[in-house]
Parts: C-alpha cells; sequence; structure tokens
C-alpha cells in the first residue's frame, strides 16, 4: 500500500504510461481510462482493503467496474499490487484466451468481482453485495462501485440509489467518473445529467465533489469516508477530463476508444510526463 501523495501521483503516471503503451499497441477505451487513471489508482494503490494472495477473502473489501470499458486501468492497478504480472496483461490482452480485454470477465479472471460491460448494472449489483456483508454481520467492508457520467442515465443506477439510501447502506460508496462525455457526444447534449451531486443527495446519500485529477483531494475523500456502519451511502462525484493529460484526445469524444500511431504515441509520451511534472 502506498501512503505518500508523492508515492501515489508516481504511481498514477506509471499507470498512464502503461495504458498509452498498451494504447499504441491494441485499441483500447483510453479516453475513460485516463479520466479515471488517478481515481483508480489512490482506490488500489492506497485505500482498498485487498489481497492479492487471497480473492475470495470474506473481509476484502469489493471492487465492482460498473463502467466496464475502463478494464485496462483497472487490470494495470491490480497487476501494481501484484494479482498478476504487468507482462502477462500486456501478452494476454486481447487475445483469444487471455485473462484480460476491453471488458472485465470474471469467468477468466478470479480477480474480476462481476463482469461487466453492459452499462448500469453496478450500482444495483453492488447495493445487493453490500446488503449482504450488512446481513452476515461483516462491520469491516466496503463495495466500491466505479460508474462513468453518461452511465447515470440508465434508470436502473437510480433504483440502485433509491434503495441503498432506504436499506441504509454506508458500506456502499460509489464512485461516478464526470468527464462530461459518453461515447458519441456530450452528457449536456445527449442526456442533460446537470448536477448529478444534487440527484444523489435528494436520494439521501452522502455526497463528496472533487477534483479527480487532484490525488491530494482524491486521498482525503477516501480519508473522509463515514465507516461502513454508517447509514447513509456515500458517492464521490470526481470531476475529470476524458483523455486527461494528452491533448488531442482531451474532451474529444473520438478518442473514447481507440489506438494511436508511433507518431501520436510519443506525443502522447511526452505530455503525459510533462503534466505530471507540471
Ligand atoms: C447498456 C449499454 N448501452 C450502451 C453501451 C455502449 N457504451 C459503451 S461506453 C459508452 C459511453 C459511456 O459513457 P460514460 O459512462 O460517461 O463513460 P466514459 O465517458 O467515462 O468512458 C456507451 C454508450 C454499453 N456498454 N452498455
Amino acid at each position: 500500500m502506498l501512503t505518500e501523495l508523492s508515492q501515489l501521483k508516481e504511481a498514477a503516471l506509471q499507470i498512464k504510461v502503461d495504458l498509452l503503451t498498451l494504447c499504441a499497441q491494441k485499441s483500447i477505451h483510453i479516453g475513460g481510462d485516463l479520466s479515471v487513471a488517478d481515481v483508480m489508482t489512490a482506490l488500489w494503490q492506497y485505500q482498498m482493503h485487498y489481497d492479492p494472495q487471497n480473492p475470495e477473502d470474506e473481509s476484502r473489501d469489493r471492487f465492482i467496474l460498473s463502467k466496464g470499458h475502463a478494464a485496462a486501468v483497472t487490470s494495470l492497478n491490480q497487476a501494481a499490487i501484484g494479482c498478476f504480472r504487468k507482462e502477462d496483461f500486456f501478452q494476454e490482452y486481447a487475445t483469444n484466451g487471455g485473462r484480460f480485454s476491453m471488458h472485465s470477465c470474471k469467468l477468466v479472471n478470479p480477480f474480476v468481482e462481476v463482469s461487466t460491460g453492459s452499462l448500469g448494472h453496478g450500482l444495483s449489483i453492488g447495493a445487493g453485495i453490500a446488503a449482504g456483508l450488512k446481513r452476515k454481520g461483516n462491520t469491516r467492508s466496503r463495495v466500491y462501485v466505479v460508474m462513468g457520467d453518461g452511465e447515470q442515465c440508465e434508470g436502473s443506477v437510480w433504483e440502485a440509489a433509491m434503495h441503498a439510501s432506504h436499506y441504509q447502506l454506508g458500506n456502499l460508496v460509489a464512485i461516478v467518473d464526470c468527464n462530461g462525455l459518453e461515447a458519441d457526444g456530450t452528457l449536456e447534449e445527449l442526456t442533460g445529467l446537470d448536477d448529478v451531486g444534487q440527484k444523489y443527495r435528494a436520494f439521501g446519500w452522502n455526497v463528496l465533489e472533487i477534483n479527480g485529477h487532484r490525488m491530494e483531494e482524491i486521498k482525503d475523500a477516501f480519508d473522509s469516508l463515514p465507516p461502513p456502519t454508517a447509514q447513509a451511502p456515500t458517492v464521490i462525484v470526481a470531476h475529470t477530463v476524458k483523455g486527461n493529460g494528452v491533448s488531442f484526445m482531451e474532451g474529444n469524444v473520438n478518442w473514447h476508444a481507440g489506438k494511436m500511431s508511433a507518431e501520436q504515441f510519443e506525443q502522447a509520451m511526452k505530455e503525459i510526463r510533462e503534466k505530471a511534472e507540471a
């Protein structure tokens, strides 16, 4: 586990470098991987209680990647904490019989709690798991669910939000990666989500709003989570930039997913390192 801010910032940079390296070889969901990379680094490498040697441990925190297309950033963080070798991830990504792909699959990868890819299901599943943990008397574990802001237009998200509040699932923590873009346009033009924090607040949730690229704020948000025995579920609304750190990807819907050319890779690597130093 990394505890220092400087270590976390360095780890986040390494994750971004690895994402870009993969994106020069294969098509990945680079836009939404980069927007959530800082939050995911802090979640996996600082916050979550998770033993890579024992992914079935009852006392573990549970993680559900509801925006299932951000599988690469998840797997790279899992590799960083020792779930499997990073070399194996690179070698097996999007190959026949490989454990890693554009979406996470539990059938082939034991470090995946729930297979995802079809948006809008993670919060309901997470609420169910959180309720089960409470019933079993588990007062230690939390359930973390990472969603996209575009994903919020799935009605099932709000059924789960209402349910989690009613059943006082304080052990449930949702994180919404608010990058303002979906796969083919802005949220403003497609769904009009508006103030997502206000909506969760209206559903009885504890709401934390952060800049999802400032490691200080991300760490503070995790540090200030109420205990799993609290009554209200918590949502961390992370304001982010899709394609963060790479000028030709930032806010560009064409980079929801894709593969870079050699020239693009060179530029992206230079920019991501410069941004980390700034
Ligand atoms: C139920 C469902 N509908 C459509 C899709 C296709 N799809 C994949 S990613 C995506 C955009 C999601 O936007 P957002 O949740 O904001 O993700 P991000 O921008 O963070 O990548 C869509 C529509 C899907 N995977 N599942």
